[in-house]
């Protein structure tokens, strides 16, 4: 008798679930199908499992494929498992290939594919449908977003749009998605749109995918003018669509945490903000090439004024740019020092220059400093005028954090709106109009 097990979390029990378990059960003659507890899916990073245990092992109970249930609770259990049950196939999706190698010591690993597409038909009849994915580009940031959305219950990637086809088929035959020719066959595919592509053509992408009526998740800078940002929001609150720009560093826990000592008091009235980025980027790369858009104000600008604007706010008195450029034009090390009433503040970024990247709170009774990578926040330290009373602060950070964003942008989708406080519309209309001056500052200077 040939024994097969799989395991997973089966959380809105959808068909992509029930073919894996019908296909794991052709492997062998008996299936033994491993449901993961809420703790174990918390442990491993994965977020925003709604169903409980029991009804994620009443729906796999339901499919008839599994002979045999059994919950899966702590890293190292597989192997245990397959020693105890006499196991000789080991079975998980493909978006899962070659993260269970090491078992193969053991038993026969196979990776089935994964279903690309969860038609939408089916989802209708559910009180959470799980919401398709599209992604416009097939960049860095988007071989990134993959495995992350792969951790967030609730949502299923479903196909990539790149105008060069020959890009889109490469980045789906990577992931097990597919790739879309035509746009309106991608738009009909998806009910959220993630847009990776360069930063000049988030506009027209945005107002698109708006038009189909697609949620959007945009990479950061969502725009490049305040007037742009501002009609797309307008736009999208008008056909009471999502419109989120995706700065993952404020969806973070760590970093959330940081905002909110700082702004509890906890170092006084607060009177300087100072966050640097720097990044040693490959001289080929669309950052330093893209002699309209590129350059490292645009490209990491976002995530220093984040802070900036989170605890100070939007109404500045003055701001001011400095940088210098390279031989085409395009900034290599930028400051944008901001003034307010009642603080200053300093954004540095730099592509092809390093610096300590920090994130420096100044208040009137001690500072908070995040050292790089204080863009994923997991650790912090809160300083007073004694330098033996230091608090030490770490914060869970998982894989590139891209997770964070999606599971508030779904909760959000489902009608919480008690999440967008992390970043509002005001403060991406902000950034648009900050690179907007920055990028006429650069053209004069
Ligand atoms: N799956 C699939 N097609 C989809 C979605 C999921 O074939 N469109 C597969 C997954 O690859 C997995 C199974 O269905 O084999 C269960 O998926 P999840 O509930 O998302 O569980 P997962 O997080 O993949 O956990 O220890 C748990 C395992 O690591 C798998």
């Amino acid at each position: 008798m040939v024994k097969v097990i799989t395991y997973g979390t089966f959380d809105l029990f959808h068909e992509g679930h029930y073919k894996l378990l019908q296909r794991a059960r052709q492997l062998g003659d008996y299936l033994i199908v491993g449901v993961t507890t809420e703790e174990y899916d918390l442990a491993r990073g994965k977020l925003n499992v709604a169903d409980s245990l029991m009804t994620r092992i009443e729906n796999v109970k339901k499919t008839g494929f599994a002979d045999e249930i059994i919950v899966e609770e702590s890293q190292g259990q597989k192997f245990r498992d397959i020693q105890k049950y006499n196991i000789d196939i080991f079975t998980v999706g493909s978006d899962w290939v070659g993260t269970f190698d090491y078992l193969k010591d053991y038993c026969k690993v196979v990776y089935l594919d994964r279903t690309k597409n969860i038609s939408s038909t089916m989802l209708r009849i559910k009180e959470t449908p799980i919401q398709r994915i599209g992604v416009i580009g097939t960049g860095r940031i988007a071989n990134r977003f993959i495995p992350e959305a792969a951790l967030v219950s609730g949502v299923n990637t479903q196909c990539v749009y790149n105008p060069h086809f020959e890009s889109a088929e490469a980045f789906a035959r990577k992931w097990g998605i597919d790739p879309c020719r035509d746009i309106e066959e991608f738009y009909n595919a998806s009910d959220i749109v993630y847009i990776a592509s360069p930063h000049e053509t988030h506009y027209l992408y945005i107002k698109q995918s708006l038009e189909h009526n697609k949620h959007v998740l945009c990479e950061k800078p969502l725009c490049l003018s305040r007037r742009q940002a501002e009609e797309l929001f307008e736009y999208a609150k008008r056909k009471k669509l999502v419109l989120f720009e995706g700065i993952k560093t404020a969806y973070c826990p760590g970093f959330t945490k940081l905002l909110g000592m700082a702004c509890s008091g906890v170092i006084g009235s607060i009177r300087g903000v100072e966050a640097c980025f720097t990044k040693l980027e490959n001289v080929n790369h669309r950052e330093l090439k893209d002699t309209e858009y590129g350059g490292s104000f645009t490209e990491l600008g976002s995530y220093c004024l984040l802070p900036i604007l989170k605890i100070f706010g939007r109404d500045y008195e003055k701001i001011t740019f400095d940088m210098i450029k390279g031989n085409n034009g395009l900034d290599l090390y930028t400051k944008a020092h901001i003034r307010y009433a009642k603080g200053l503040a300093t954004a540095t970024c730099g592509l092809g220059v390093k610096s300590e990247g920090k994130l420096l709170v100044s208040g009137t009774e001690g500072y908070i400093v995040a050292e790089a990578p204080w863009w994923k926040t997991s650790y912090f330290e809160v300083h007073h005028e004694n330098p033996d009373e230091v608090e030490r602060i770490s914060e869970r950070f998982l894989g590139d954090g891209l997770r964070y964003e999606i599971c508030d942008l779904l909760s959000m989708i489902n009608g919480d709106t008690r999440r967008d406080f992390k970043l509002t519309r005001g403060d991406s209309e902000a950034m648009a109009d900050i690179m907007e001056l920055f990028l006429e500052e650069r053209k004069r200077m």
